[in-house]
């Protein structure tokens, strides 16, 4: 069993005005009108568009819904950006959002300030690269970013989202992220090559306490009484899937697919789980399970957590015809603090065929995989000595703290540290509510859990921790690519944005 993750126990809706005429969309489009009257529609999944270098995406105030949004080709929907490793990611963002806002950030009107993040890739922190500190455009500002995938990037699923400070959780909310594939992942599972491959996007539709759709919209998603969670707030969220509320997956009995799922949620968890099925899963985080251990590609899991900014990727088997069979999101406890995360359906299998390629190879690249098996004498090493730094989330009615301190951008670094070894960080939680830890560049292996030793220790880039408790990882600070200053933070963006953020130098 994969362990940290597994659980013991508007792109909101797109408002598609760019885009009448492309079936994607159409599909989407019908899916709004759903929220307001049909609500039981079954409507296919759709696809999000494609994107390669050279990319323009502009940030946009939706005219009718005034939230911000990502436009591509002239389309509200934010395109899967792809890549090999080696290659660069050449993307324009332009700030077109309006300069004054209707929507309310931390400090206020949001200010509509914002910039990119390139989640989980092992890249420069400095501009014009994955740089959330120096690089940020205000409405009528652009920014260029190029972003240098370095050869031996794990092939597999990342993800972009805005991440100006204070500003991050409406951004978020509002849809503003979208995935970005590293090619290559077949290299390590040829299988993979000939499979549908899916990109499975989730973020939030909010169902407002006052909003009269909000009760039918509750029942479409089946979302249950919330019986496990310590939480007593009415649920304010359901998941999207790529954009659709609930839609059908077309899958035949049998088929094989690749699911490449990322939670782009500010802060909803998704303990994700296939009725009747195990996944069978390849990678967490974007890292294939075989980066660290080539003889182990695969792992099985009933179900798995995957927290805000979580990756699973990982092969789906088409049920036997008749059978009901839904993608779903199990009642997740945040604790006495935390918002409620009820269980919820995100999607039903149908056993339909379906147009176009009925196999698409995942990058067609037949060059030996990269592989990075570490020695155990070394990370026993750097597992039993005391930690090397201690990160300590803290909370008070006034902010979000980390050891102490509520993130301001003239911050110096926390902490420094030089870039060549391996060292052991503790997360602790001092709050009633969970947090999900992320350090930008850098994944870690989580290798115990409140003083306990995980079965099998996972590579990750987010990692959840839990209430009262704490974490211990392997922080991978070898790369001499990543140099420079960068931020380690809480995952829930509201937090973030709160102050639950710090700044580390890479040198
Ligand atoms: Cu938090």
């Amino acid at each position: 069993m994969i362990s940290s993750r597994i659980s013991n126990t508007s792109l909101s809706v797109l408002p598609c005005l760019f885009c009448h005429v492309t079936l994607g969309c159409v599909v989407v489009a019908a899916q709004v009108s759903g929220v307001s009257g049909m609500t039981n529609a079954k409507l296919l999944l759709p696809d999000p568009p494609e994107a390669h270098s050279p990319i323009v995406l502009t940030a946009i105030t939706d005219p009718h819904t005034e939230k911000a949004a990502f436009l591509f080709n002239a389309h509200e929907n934010p395109p899967t950006i792809r890549a090999n490793p080696g290659e660069d990611i050449r993307l324009t963002y332009v700030n077109a959002m309006s300069a004054n806002s209707r929507e309310t950030c931390i400090d206020g009107p949001c200010k509509n300030m914002t910039n990119l993040h390139f989640h989980g890739l092992h890249v420069s922190p400095n501009a014009p690269q994955d740089d959330v500190l120096t690089m940020m455009a205000m409405p009528g500002q652009s920014l260029h970013y190029v972003v240098k995938i370095p050869l031996d990037q794990p092939p597999g699923l990342y993800w972009y989202h805005t991440h100006p400070h204070g500003e991050s959780y409406q951004q978020d909310l509002d849809g503003m992220s979208g995935a970005v594939v590293i090619d290559g992942i077949d290299r390590y599972l040829p299988e993979l090559g000939h499979m549908r491959e899916r990109i499975l996007i989730l973020r939030d539709q909010v169902v407002g306490r006052d909003d009269p759709a909000s009760p039918a919209l509750r029942r479409r998603v089946g979302m249950a009484s919330d019986a496990c969670s310590s939480s007593r707030d009415m649920p304010e969220r359901i998941f999207t899937l790529n954009g659709a509320i609930r839609p059908q997956i077309p899958i035949t009995s049998g088929e094989r697919q690749f699911w490449r799922i990322v939670n782009a949620s500010p802060d909803l968890y998704a303990d994700l789980q296939i009725d009747g099925e195990q996944l069978e899963i390849v990678a967490l985080d974007g890292m294939p399970l075989a980066f660290h251990n080539p003889a182990h590609p695969v792992e099985f899991a009933s179900h798995l957590l995957v927290p805000p900014a979580g990756r699973v990727e990982a092969i789906v088997t088409g049920p036997k015809r008749g059978t009901p069979v839904s993608l779903r999101s199990l009642c997740f406890d945040t604790g006495r603090d935390g918002d409620p995360n009820p269980a919820m359906v995100i999607a039903d299998l149908v056993n339909i065929g379906q147009p176009g390629p009925e196999i698409r190879s995942v990058s067609g690249n037949a060059q030996r995989p990269v592989s990075r098996p570490l020695s155990p004498t070394m990370i026993a090493r750097v597992e039993n000595r005391s930690p090397d730094f201690v990160v300590n989330f803290t909370e008070d009615k006034n902010g979000f703290y980390i050891n102490g301190r509520k993130y301001s951008p003239s911050d110096p670094p926390m902490t420094t540290v030089s870039i060549g070894a391996f060292h052991h960080w503790r997360v602790k939680n001092g709050t009633n509510e969970v947090h999900p830890f992320h350090i930008h560049q850098v994944h870690f292996l989580v290798y115990a859990q409140n003083g306990v030793r995980l079965e099998r220790p996972e590579w990750l880039d987010t990692v959840n921790v839990p209430v009262e408790g704490d974490v211990d990882l392997v922080m991978d600070f070898t790369d001499p690519i990543i140099r420079g200053v960068s931020v380690f933070h809480c995952h829930l963006l509201s937090h973030e944005d709160k102050g639950m953020m710090a700044k580390i130098l890479f040198k």
